[in-house]
């Protein structure tokens, strides 16, 4: 059985070689056939080659940005009976891989989804973030809807054959894949299970968020419609 996570990354040459080991070391743990594929957009920084000759781990290179182009574009690439995606900053711990793969493998369910909403105790997390993916969690189910779903944008998902047909058909090219993902999945009548994760945004200490808190807001917003609309087709 092949099992494939995939790291997107975007200018992570200081974590990627470390984050792709820690992930690696993890999927090993079951014994399976397993790899790891760092899908790089365009990285203006050593990203590439810090992930290049770890054994198992190998780079796909998408020429376009953000994290859903990369996503979306390893999903297609990929054959593997399983298949996941896990944020490079490891916010979401790489062990909480092997609580999600027995839902899919075993239970019956498509997709498994980290949560940082459901068991709040897990996770270390600023207030002030915390309160914004609160509220807009609150827009997100009166927008596009998802309802059964608490938190669509935390950075791991596992997922059988079925969900990677629906991810390697998302188009959203940015964050809001994971939205785009879960809703297109909803309607196509997968189903879905959201677990709690250990969440720790601040485990590679020098790294810098990549969030800009108005800009992004604005961009959530408008993501939502566009979602609502696509999904609505
Ligand atoms: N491939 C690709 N990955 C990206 C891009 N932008 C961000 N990422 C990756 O997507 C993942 C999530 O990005 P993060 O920066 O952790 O996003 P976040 O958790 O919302 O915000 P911060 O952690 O505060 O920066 C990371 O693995 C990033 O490297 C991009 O343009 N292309
Ligand atoms: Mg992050």
């Amino acid at each position: 059985m092949a099992i494939e996570i995939c790291i997107p990354a975007y200018n992570e040459e200081r974590i990627i070689a470390e984050s792709a080991g820690a992930v690696l070391r993890v999927l090993q743990k079951t014994g399976e056939d397993v790899a790891v594929i760092v899908a790089d957009n365009d990285s203006t920084d050593g990203t590439a080659s810090a992930a290049k000759g770890i054994p198992g781990v190998s780079v796909l290179s998408i020429p376009i940005r953000g994290k859903g182009a990369a996503v979306a574009a390893a999903a297609r690439h990929s054959g593997a009976d399983f298949f996941g995606f896990i944020d490079a900053d490891l916010s979401a711990d790489p062990e909480d891989i092997l609580n999600l793969l027995p839902l899919v493998e075993k239970s019956g369910f498509d997709i498994a989804i980290g949560s940082r909403l459901i068991e709040t105790t897990m996770v270390k997390r600023g207030a002030f973030r915390t309160l914004s993916s609160k509220a807009f969690n609150i827009l997100r189910k009166m927008i596009v809807g998802v309802r059964s779903v608490e938190d669509t944008q935390c950075g791991l998902k596992i997922m059988n054959a079925r969900g990677r047909k629906i991810l390697a058909g998302c188009t959203e090219k940015g964050w809001f894949l994971d939205m785009e993902f879960l809703a297109r999945a909803e309607r196509a009548g997968l189903s879905i299970k959201e677990v709690p994760v250990h969440w720790n945004e601040h485990r590679f200490e020098d790294r810098k968020s990549k969030l800009v808190l108005l800009r992004d807001s604005v961009g959530a917003l408008r993501a939502m419609f566009r979602i609502r609309n696509v999904i609505s087709k």
